[in-house]
């Protein structure tokens, strides 16, 4: 999508710090961490939020999961670690491409603000 950031980081336009990529996503440092470990993970597909996809995405939905278990691996979250998806306006999302938040490295507090 043309003027979406992460199609932007996605296509590399938009550098990022990439800790994993193939051809269906990319998992990169998020710009503002929140956590010792911050990584955003996006499919390359634009998908504006969870509330978007739909049975054609199942395949892509068990790959990003996937995914995110090897990014959290290499990253050596042994003890731990929270995955998040902010949907709409209520659920905090601000950049309307689907996307995972994988925070780790600190004892992580529940319920989130
Ligand atoms: P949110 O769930 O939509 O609020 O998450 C968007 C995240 O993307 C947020 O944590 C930003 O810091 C992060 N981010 C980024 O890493 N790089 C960018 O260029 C932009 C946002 I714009």
């Amino acid at each position: 999508m043309a003027d979406c950031i992460f199609c932007k980081i996605a296509s590399g336009e938009i550098p990022s710090k990439v800790v994993y990529e193939d051809n269906f996503v990319m998992a990169f440092h998020d710009i503002e961490p929140q956590a010792p470990t911050h990584i955003v993970i996006i499919p390359r597909e634009h998908i504006a939020s969870l509330d978007h996809v739909s049975d054609s995405h199942k395949d892509l939905l068990g790959h990003i999961f996937l995914s995110i278990k090897k990014v959290a691996k290499a990253l050596d979250l042994k003890d731990g670690y929270r995955v998040v998806s902010n949907c709409g306006h209520l659920g905090g999302q601000t950049v309307s491409h689907i996307h995972f938040h994988l925070l780790g490295g600190r004892q992580l507090q529940w319920p989130p603000g």
